[in-house]
């Protein structure tokens, strides 16, 4: 008899360099009054807060990163990749205090519900704040407060369409037919959704988006293969609403939409119509789930402990907590609510008014599956640090001042082989005088056989070898002699490599 056992190397078995990738989300305030300012805003190479968001992100270095409140245009191309691409042009791409220039060929600008009108009449519901009247346009001098309650009545908080949107930038290629967005998911399809009782009417409800922004899965390929998910969003601030709590209600149901993605929810459906999430076999994706989530696990006014939902989920690996110098001091210094956090003060990543104090609300999760952790952090220097003045448009270091209220989180993750997708529908069979084993494979894993009489000495020597058939996706080992054998165990040994 011999059985078969199907085995994944993680770190201390990898051969080849480890196959490493840094991730990191930013909320960069790249956001402003109109449509047409920021892509004027960086068709020079002269915006102090752009080159100090891209000086950050010259020091930092990441291979894809997230940019959140970065406006996008929806209208068309050019407009649409118009901004994106001039902050690439004039500012990434060109060296800031001497650093080396980054290069991301592959780019992504997201459509928002941001400042998009509902096109709904008042007759019909479409009076998102009730304020009594569904507020669909505004004029060329309208007040801060009447943008607002313009903003207030759009599927997405916002002045106009695509502000407070975000981009991706990546080293990596980005699988773009396979990308799917979920901006336009109705809130009152996500079963047992938590809708302020009572406040929407149903004609509200009928048309009702849930995400504030959009909610994207941007398949990213390190190498052939070898494919992670970034699920890149938005959720909107708890705050900004009334004891009904709709915004922090959404909040919460904003970050579940990626707690029912990843668990593969059957009644999910993207903008293509396409139900379903995060298809795998074993429950085994490699993702990341990412952005300014606008929750932090302890404190601050989250519904029902809103980021915890991915926390908590058995598919995430909320084990590291990225940590600043900055994030530490700053806390106690500010004083107020920070006073009262439970939440170590090291760990937040946006600096807030005393009122609300500093909060852990920008995150990276990685799944489980597919990564381990080798480092991570938080850009936020001390003040005692040379570069605690990038945070600032001036010398003048307040509150009001800073180039945006939030951090950057950053994290090395290192790929590991998805077991599930790695080796597949594992079989062993004589043949003659052989022992063949046959696998479906992947491109991008290096693979040897060992064997073992007992379980627990194992090894490849003599050499077992494989012939993968990459066009066919499967891998043939063939045990010369095996066949009249007894006792014999055999593992497969899939590893991950740089190169
Ligand atoms: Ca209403
Ligand atoms: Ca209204
Ligand atoms: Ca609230
Ligand atoms: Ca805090």
């Amino acid at each position: 008899m011999f059985r078969v056992i199907a085995f994944i190397a993680l770190s201390a078995h990898v051969l080849a360099a480890p196959l490493q990738v840094r991730v990191a989300t930013f909320n960069c305030s790249l956001n402003r009054p109109t449509q047409e300012q920021l892509p004027a805003d960086l068709a020079t190479t002269a915006n102090v807060q752009a080159q100090k968001v891209a000086e950050i992100l010259q020091r930092v270095r990441p291979d894809v990163v997230l940019l959140n409140e970065f406006d996008v245009d929806p209208t068309s191309n050019p407009f649409r990749v118009l901004a994106m691409n001039r902050f690439h042009a004039n500012y990434l791409a060109v060296s800031q205090s001497g650093l080396a220039p980054l290069n991301y060929p592959y780019r992504y600008a997201a459509i928002s519900n941001t400042g998009v009108p509902t096109g709904a009449a008042s007759t019909n519901g479409g009076d998102f704040d009730n304020n009594g009247a569904v507020v669909s346009s505004y004029s060329d001098t309208a007040t801060t407060a009447q943008k607002d309650l313009y903003g207030n009545d759009c599927f997405g908080f916002g002045w106009f369409p695509g502000q407070y949107s975000f981009v991706v930038y990546s080293k990596y290629p980005i699988q773009t037919a396979a990308i799917r967005s979920f901006r336009l998911f109705k809130w009152k399809d996500l079963p047992g959704h938590v809708m302020p009782p009572g406040y929407y009417t149903s004609g509200e409800q009928d048309i009702f988006r849930l995400s504030s922004k959009n909610h994207v899965d941007i398949p990213i390929e390190v190498k052939p293969g070898q494919v992670f998910h970034l699920l890149a969003s938005h959720p909107t601030p708890p705050a900004f609403d009334s004891s009904e709590d709709r915004n922090g209600r959404r909040n919460h149901d904003e970050i579940r939409l990626w707690k029912e993605y990843i668990s593969n929810a059957p009644f999910l459906y993207d903008d293509d119509g396409v139900f379903g999430g995060l298809s795998s076999a074993n429950g085994e994706q490699r993702f990341v789930i990412l952005g300014d989530m606008n929750a932090d696990p302890l404190d601050g006014d989250s519904f029902n402990g809103a980021i915890n939902q991915l926390r908590n989920h058995s598919l995430v690996n909320a084990g590291p907590n990225p940590a600043s110098p900055g994030g530490a001091e700053q806390g106690p210094l500010l004083g107020g609510a920070n006073l009262n956090d439970i939440g170590a003060h090291a760990n937040d990543t946006a600096y807030f008014s005393p009122g609300t104090g500093n909060l852990r609300v920008d995150h990276v999760l990685p799944s489980k599956a597919g990564f381990s952790v080798a480092d991570s952090g938080v850009f936020w220097p001390a003040s005692t640090d040379p570069l605690y003045g990038l945070l600032f448009l001036s010398a003048s270091y307040t509150q009001g001042n800073q180039i945006t209220d939030h951090r950057l989180v950053w994290m090395d993750l290192i790929l590991t082989p998805v077991l599930s997708q790695c080796v597949r529908n594992l079989a062993a069979e004589r043949q003659g005088a052989d022992v063949v084993l046959k696998w479906g494979s992947q491109a991008g894993v290096t693979y040897r056989v060992e064997r073992s009489a007992d379980l627990v000495q194992w090894s490849d020597q003599p050499a077992i070898p494989i012939v993968v058939n990459g066009a066919t996706s499967m891998a043939i080992a063939t045990d010369p002699g095996a066949g009249s054998t007894t006792g014999r165990f055999y593992r497969v040994v899939a590893t991950l490599g740089a190169d």
